[in-house]
């Protein structure tokens, strides 16, 4: 089983959309083992987008990020990180794929409404800047066997 990091960015926030995009990752099948809502100060914007840094766009990134709130979770399943950037679609919703969220919530690139790790490093060094290992919840879910053979 894997970990990921997904957060409904404030535009998705702000928007209303939190309920949808969770209930896709549920009816996924997927296990939601950490879940919270925090505003993201600029220190750690620029540590989550720390490979953007000197890019015309981390600036404007940065301000976005951290202009409301967020609401930031870990998602357990099999190869859930591939499988969550799959959900997500391409990062220009103009380029993603028919059904994905960001297809379906988005026009720009960015205002994108989520994020979503896009390796196994990312998702450890992710979760770790966002929650305490305290705030991660190991718990069965009775409905495994119906999700996974
Ligand atoms: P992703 O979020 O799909 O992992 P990324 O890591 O390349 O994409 O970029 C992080 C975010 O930065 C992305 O979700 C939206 C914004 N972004 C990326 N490229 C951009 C660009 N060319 N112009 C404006 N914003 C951009
Ligand atoms: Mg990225």
């Amino acid at each position: 089983m894997e970990r990921t990091f997904v957060m409904v960015k404030p535009d998705g926030v702000q928007r209303g959309l939190v309920g949808d995009i969770i209930k896709r990752f549920e009816q996924k099948g997927l296990k939601f083992v950490g879940l919270k809502m925090l505003q993201i100060t600029p220190e750690l914007a620029s540590k989550h987008y720390g490979e953007h840094q000197g890019k015309p766009f981390f600036e404007g990134l940065v301000k976005f990020i951290t202009s409301s709130p967020v609401v930031a979770m870990v998602l357990e399943g099999k190869d859930c990180i591939s499988l969550v950037r799959g959900m997500m679609g391409a990062t220009d919703p103009k380029k993603a794929a028919p059904g994905t969220i960001r297809e379906s919530y988005g026009i720009d690139i960015g205002r994108n409404v989520v994020h979503g790790s896009d390796s196994p490093e990312s998702a450890v060094r992710e979760i770790s800047l966002f929650f305490k290992d305290e705030e991660l919840i190991d718990y069965e879910l009775s409905l495994d066997s119906w999700i996974y053979e």
